[in-house]
C-alpha cells in the first residue's frame, strides 16, 4: 500500500525536487501540495509550486495556497539562495492546473479529517505556519496523522544562524506548536541534509536522463550550486527537501535517534535553535525523533528512479 503524504512547500529549488521525488515514486501516494511563505512570498511559491506540476504532468492532485506570513513575526525570504522567482534558473512554464479554492489550512484539515486515522503523513518542507494553525484550527488531527515528517532545523548546525535553521527560524512560535503535540514528529534537519549533496556526478546523471523534468531539474540545481557556492561556501548544493519524502519513502535510507525536541524561542543568540537531548537513550514514550545518517548513494538512486519513471509528460 503506497504511503498516502500531504506536501506543505516554499518551492524552492529542493522543495521543486521534493515534489519530483513524490510523484514519480510508486511508495508515494501524493495526495494533496499546500504551499507556504518562505523563501519567496506566498504568491511567488504557489506560482512555482504550479509550474513544477507543469513540468512533471501532476494530475488529479488538490493543490491550496497557504499562509503569506508567519504567526507572530515579520516574514523573511531567501531570495539570495533562491533567486529573485523562488525557483530562478530554469525558465518557469504557465500553470496548467487551478489552484483549490481551500486555504492551505483547511485542505490540510479536511484530507486528514477525510482519511481513515494513521492514513495520512504530512511532509512539510517550509515554515510550519500552515501545520501549526491546522493544529490550533482542528487539534483532532494530531491524533489522526499517523507521523509528521519534517525538513526544518538541525542539532548541531544552523543555516540562517550560528544555530538555527531557515524554516524553524523564520516562524519558530509554529514550530513550537508542532513539535510539542503529541504525534510522532521525525525531524529530517541540516545534520542528515547535508549529506545529500548534489555532486557533477549526480548533476551528470541527471542529464543522461535526457526528459524534460530532468532538464528542469539540472537547471535548478545549476542555479542552486552557484547560490551554495557564494553565500554559503558549499562546492556541491544540498538537497534538503526531497530527503523528508525518502524517509517516508524508505525509513532505512536513513538513521535516526529518538530525542525530545524543544524550539529556542528566547535566545539572544539562539533564536530558532532546535534543542536535542543526547544525554541518555530516549524510548517510545518520547515522540520526536531526528535523523543522523544518510545512505547517500541509495537516496539518489530514489530521485533519479523517481525522474526516469515521470518520464516526458508534456511530449
Ligand atoms: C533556505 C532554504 C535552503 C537554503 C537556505 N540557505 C535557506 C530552504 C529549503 O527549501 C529547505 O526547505 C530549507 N529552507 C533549508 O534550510
Ligand atoms: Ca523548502
Amino acid at each position: 500500500m503506497p504511503r498516502k503524504i500531504l506536501l506543505d512547500c516554499d518551492p524552492g529549488h529542493d522543495d521543486a525536487v521534493a515534489l519530483l521525488l513524490a510523484w514519480g515514486s510508486p511508495e508515494i501516494d501524493l495526495v494533496a501540495v499546500t504551499t507556504v511563505a518562505g523563501n519567496q512570498t506566498l504568491e511567488k511559491v504557489t506560482r512555482n509550486a504550479l509550474a513544477v506540476a507543469a513540468v512533471a504532468g501532476i494530475t488529479g492532485v488538490p493543490f491550496a495556497a497557504g499562509c503569506d506570513r508567519p504567526l507572530v513575526r515579520p516574514a523573511e525570504t531567501a531570495a539570495e539562495i533562491h533567486g529573485d522567482s523562488g525557483m530562478d534558473g530554469p525558465v518557469l512554464p504557465p500553470a496548467t492546473t487551478v489552484l483549490d479554492s481551500r486555504h492551505a489550512v483547511d485542505l490540510i484539515i479536511d484530507t486528514v479529517m477525510a482519511a481513515e486515522p494513521g492514513e495520512i503523513t504530512l511532509v512539510p518542507t517550509g515554515a510550519l505556519t500552515n501545520i501549526a494553525l491546522a493544529v490550533r484550527k482542528e487539534p483532532r488531527i494530531v491524533e489522526r496523522v499517523r507521523e509528521v515528517v519534517l525538513m526544518g532545523g538541525g542539532y548541531h548546525v544552523g543555516n540562517w544562524s550560528a544555530v538555527a535553521e531557515f524554516n524553524i527560524v523564520i516562524d519558530p512560535e509554529a514550530a513550537h506548536i508542532v513539535f510539542s503535540e503529541p504525534w510522532e514528529v521525525t525531524m529530517v534537519g541540516l545534520d542528515l541534509t547535508h549529506q545529500a549533496l548534489a555532486t557533477p556526478a549526480v548533476e551528470r546523471a541527471i542529464a543522461a536522463i535526457g526528459t524534460g523534468p530532468a532538464r528542469f531539474m539540472g537547471e535548478l540545481m545549476d542555479f542552486f550550486r552557484e547560490s551554495y557556492r557564494d553565500a554559503q561556501g558549499f562546492d556541491s548544493p544540498p538537497v534538503h527537501d526531497p530527503c523528508a519524502v525518502a524517509y517516508v519513502i524508505d525509513p532505512t535510507v536513513m538513521t535516526t535517534r529518538r530525542t525530545p525536541l524543544s524550539v529556542e524561542l528566547t535566545g539572544t543568540h539562539t533564536l530558532g535553535m532546535t534543542v536535542a537531548d543526547f544525554r541518555s537513550p530516549h524510548g517510545e514514550d518520547v515522540h520526536t525523533k531526528v535523523a543522523v545518517d544518510l545512505d547517500v548513494d541509495r537516496f539518489w538512486a530514489l530521485v533519479l528512479d523517481a525522474l526516469e519513471r515521470i518520464g516526458d509528460p508534456a511530449a
